[in-house]
């Protein structure tokens, strides 16, 4: 009476997830029977990511099982992997227990296709990594393809094989693979931290029931992820590499790569940098997320150099500064502010500095007391804080004396004891350094209610740019309020393609207040958008300058004069900002 028991010993939402909740970074581990080609067959490079290359590739089922006779992981060292991830300051590790491929990485007694049975190694590697794990204080946890099974016919993804739909019953191969295979591996490695489903594709609502019913059922306190499918699991899961654009609510994690791909490949050598990941770490946390970085193994067994090297500078930059990171909540401001990034905890705000200004910080817009202040980096010595408020622009302003060279390279940690919770203008405020940013994702859309086709509509981007400018009637809008009257060069920020392809000589109107500045968008210097997967850049165009002559409220209006049209998509605007002219 497992299922009895379990419903016995479930504990409330808040208690299971009160450990990923504390964890905030973990590690995914994409490791299959995919790392021998590791991205080449036939002896062609194979675009794309890694793991998916039995479908780019068209491989017959017959033919990819080969791969396996191949897979001999002789370096495979459990302890090594997970002292890697508890070095990086990781808490949890997500391993591929399936992928889509359909290979079990784990000994199944329901499929014959798995490592046990069906490779030279015959060593069951999650067992190992179990033991390890439990050794070191790390939750493991599982990844699980619950739809699509390339090896199944009966399952969805594979085409090439079995190109007729009509003949595949999903619940058959459910019943004799898929949930024996989630109760194996909920059973046979002891306490598992959460189970990772994902591309749910057209799974119905009752199957995606069945299958986290049956996580539940084996284990009441395993976590389940967004990825199951009809918005059914614990906590939500964005898009591959897609952080927002702010602060979002509810519990959410963002499952990223260190490099293109997540199963190992060859020749993809495009590492983050350790300043990328930092950044991205806390970016992700102080908009209320969980970062979930991937490693992919080699078909020997070994994670990387590059990807081990990066994990542990991060590790040393946690050992420090931690505190801001571990059980943190999001910032309190509705925004990014550029230089820094905020995280919370009660009574407590951290300044994440990420372009250190020297001798004086400033942070506007905190209204509480602050009662104490000190670097992460030297916790004894106390900062000196002065207070300001201004009350003809209503703006609260804090100054802090702290050392002219920042403490780290990348980011800085400031802990601000204040008293009573964060409370915070919620105005978006121009920034110490002079600088407006003006997002897209928080910029009001204006457009006829009537005359416009569903499909001209705007659309806010998956990575906070507003996308889909179709015509000239539409604009975008924001309140920012202004600390310091002066000239001000007006810089539009659009955003490429996937491919990094962008379109240029769209005509473009911005208006600040009653001044206006027109312009066409040229490629003035790229850089990469951080909420982004790395294809993607932001392009500059200077358009004007404007002199504000006044503090407090103004308002700015985004808002194209003349489209030009192309092979590279439509304008996507991702900021308007304003840069003081010296
Ligand atoms: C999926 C997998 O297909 C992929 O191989 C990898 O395991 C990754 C973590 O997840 O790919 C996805 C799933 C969802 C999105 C993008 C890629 N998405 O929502 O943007």
């Amino acid at each position: 009476m497992a299922a009895k028991t379990a419903r016995q010993t479930r504990k409330s939402k808040n208690e299971r997830m009160a450990w990923w909740r504390e964890a905030r970074f973990g590690m995914f581990i994409h490791w299959g029977i995919y790392a021998v080609p590791a991205g080449v067959w036939k002896g062609n490079r194979i675009a794309g990511i890694g793991e998916w290359i039995m479908n780019r590739a068209k491989i017959p089922v017959g033919e990819y099982e080969k791969l396996a006779r191949k897979f001999n992981p002789v370096k495979f060292n459990a302890d090594e992997w997970v002292r890697a991830a508890k070095n990086a300051g990781m808490k949890y590790i997500v391993i591929t227990s399936k992928h889509h491929d359909g290979f079990a990485m784990y000994h199944s007694k329901c499929s014959k296709y798995n490592i046990v049975d069906a490779t030279p190694f015959k060593r069951d590697p999650i067992k190992e990594l179990a033991r390890a794990c439990k050794k070191a204080g790390v939750r493991l946890c599982f990844y699980y393809s619950q739809k699509q099974d390339w090896h199944e016919p009966d399952a969805s993804g594979n085409r090439w094989d079995w190109p007729d739909d009509s003949k595949k019953n999903f619940d058959r191969y459910m019943d004799e693979k898929g949930l024996p295979q989630v109760r194996e591996i909920l059973t046979q490695y002891g306490p598992i931290g959460l189970i990772w489903y994902d591309t749910p594709q057209d799974i119905k609502p009752a199957q995606t029931r069945r299958f986290v019913k049956q996580v539940y059922k084996y284990q009441p306190n395993c976590l389940v992820d967004g990825r199951a499918g009809h918005n059914i699991g614990d906590y939500r899961s964005m898009g591959d590499n897609q952080i927002p654009p702010a602060v979002v609510k509810g519990d959410w994690e963002t499952p990223a790569t260190l490099n293109d791909t997540w199963g190992f490949k060859s020749y993809d050598h495009n590492w983050k940098s350790v300043g990328d990941l930092l950044r991205l770490l806390i970016g992700i946390v102080s908009k209320g997320g969980n970062y979930l970085l991937n490693v992919g193994p080699t078909a020997k067994g070994v994670i990387p150099a590059p990807s081990v090297q990066r994990l542990a500078a991060v590790g040393k930059w946690l050992k420090v500064n931690g505190e801001a990171i571990y059980g943190s909540k999001a910032s309190p401001y509705p925004y990014e502010l550029g230089w820094a990034a905020i995280t919370t905890k009660p009574s407590k705000l951290y300044l994440h500095v990420l372009d250190w200004p020297g001798k004086e910080i400033v942070l506007y817009g905190l209204k509480n007391k602050v009662t104490k202040a000190y670097l992460l980096a030297d916790r004894k010595k106390a900062l000196s804080v002065t207070q300001e408020y201004d009350k003809a622009i209503n703006l609260h302003t804090l100054r802090l004396r702290v050392p002219a060279k920042a403490p780290d390279k990348i980011a800085s940690v400031i802990a601000l004891e204040i008293k009573g919770a964060a409370s915070m203008d919620q105005a978006l405020l121009q920034q110490p350094n002079g600088a407006v940013i003006l997002g897209s994702y928080n910029g009001q859309i204006r457009e006829p209610a009537k005359g416009l086709k569903p499909r001209d509509r705007l659309v806010r981007g998956r990575f906070g740019a507003v996308e889909n400018w179709t015509n000239t009637k539409a604009s975008l809008s924001w309140e920012f309020k202004l600390a310091k009257p002066g000239a001000y060069n007006v810089v539009v920020l659009s955003s490429t393609d996937r491919e990094g392809q962008w379109l240029a000589g769209h005509r473009v109107k911005v208006t600040v207040g009653r001044q206006a500045v027109k312009g066409a968008l040229k490629d003035q210097g790229r850089t990469w958008n951080p909420k982004a997967p790395t294809s993607y850049s932001d392009v500059a165009t200077k358009i004007g300058r404007v002199s504000l002559a006044k503090a407090g409220i103004h308002t700015v209006t985004f808002k194209p004069e003349k489209l030009v049209r192309g092979k590279a998509g439509e304008l996507k605007l991702s900021s308007i900002r304003l840069v003081p002219a010296q």
